[in-house]
């Protein structure tokens, strides 16, 4: 995992469910990340880079990137494992 300093990315749009929860999740962990806004159709060739089923949400952080919801929330329950009145 890099150190890298700046807010992670999610990468999709909220009309996506799967989106949503990754969102939920962030803000109730309190976590500051970025939103990138992905229609996951037509997408480009950069963002089938970090996802190849073309797909949303993404996370990026750096070089590390998640292409999946579930993962994704399970990354962020293992990073963060408290919630942010308990940092
Ligand atoms: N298993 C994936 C499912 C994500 C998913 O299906 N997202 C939809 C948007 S709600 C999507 O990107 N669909 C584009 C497609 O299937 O081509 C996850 O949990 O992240």
């Amino acid at each position: 995992m890099n150190q890298n300093t700046q807010k992670p990315l999610v990468y999709g749009g909220t009309v996506s469910p799967y989106v949503r929860k990754v969102r939920v999740a962030l803000a109730y962990k309190g976590v500051e990340f970025e939103d990138v806004e992905q229609t996951p159709f037509g997408a480009p060739s950069e963002f089938r880079e970090l996802s190849p089923l073309s797909k949303i949400p993404v996370w990026k952080e750096g070089d590390f990137v998640l292409p999946d919801s579930s993962v994704i929330l399970s990354y962020i329950a293992q990073r963060y494992p408290t919630p942010p009145s308990a940092r």
